[in-house]
């Protein structure tokens, strides 16, 4: 039995703040268009909340995060670099970026590497899964903001934990799946839980 503890760490709204660097570039590029503050965010994804606000808005949001410098950009969200780098230094314990890149493949692929090795350094280059579904990874839990993360796979060997963000706060409270409330909860207590 691989007794090693397999952790995949998604990127965005875990380890990379899309949400605040999208809303900042969104206001900076169509200053005269209403917007959607984090507070008011709702579902997962962003094109959809601001084509229901007004259909025009959806193209506008995507030509956001289809722009060159907007995937390197991305701050680190509070405690997910040093997290994920004091998890890969624990005894028995194998980490992995597992993110999805869009399929305008321009910058995002390329920025994402980038990302890693700038903030959590070359070494983590040999780290990083890009799939556009993760279903078919196999690991032990999968820390991801993404509530519903489905592919060909039925049956996913990781248990999902769901990190919390903006847009999945206010979702009602699911028994059958974990939260992370962010890098200051109990991440340790989850991999510690998976040991056993
Ligand atoms: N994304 C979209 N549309 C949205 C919000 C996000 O295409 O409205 C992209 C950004 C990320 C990907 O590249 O989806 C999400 O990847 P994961 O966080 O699930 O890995």
């Amino acid at each position: 039995k691989n007794r090693r503890l397999r952790v995949l760490v998604d990127m965005d709204g875990v380890i990379a703040d899309f949400e605040g660097g999208f809303l900042k570039k969104f206001k900076a590029r169509y200053p005269n268009e209403p917007f959607i503050s984090l507070e008011d965010r709702r579902g997962f994804w962003v094109s959809t909340q601001y084509g229901d606000m007004r259909s025009d808005l959806c193209d506008k949001a995507i030509s956001i995060w289809e722009s060159k410098n907007f995937f390197i950009d991305l701050e680190p969200l509070p405690g997910g670099v040093e997290a994920v780098k004091e998890m890969s230094k624990m005894e028995n314990t194998d980490v992995f970026i597992c993110t999805s890149p869009i399929k305008h493949y321009s910058y995002c692929p390329y920025e994402k590497y980038a990302w890693v090795e700038k903030h959590l350094g070359p070494e983590f280059l040999e780290q990083i899964i890009l799939t556009r579904d993760k279903t078919i990874v196999t690991g032990d839990i999968l820390i991801d903001d993404k509530p519903d993360i489905l592919g060909v796979e039925p049956n996913p060997s990781w248990e999902h934990v769901l990190f919390t963000a903006c847009h999945n706060k206010h979702l009602p409270a699911n028994p059958s799946q974990r939260r992370l409330l962010s890098w200051a909860d109990d991440w340790r207590a989850v991999l510690a839980s998976k040991r056993q």
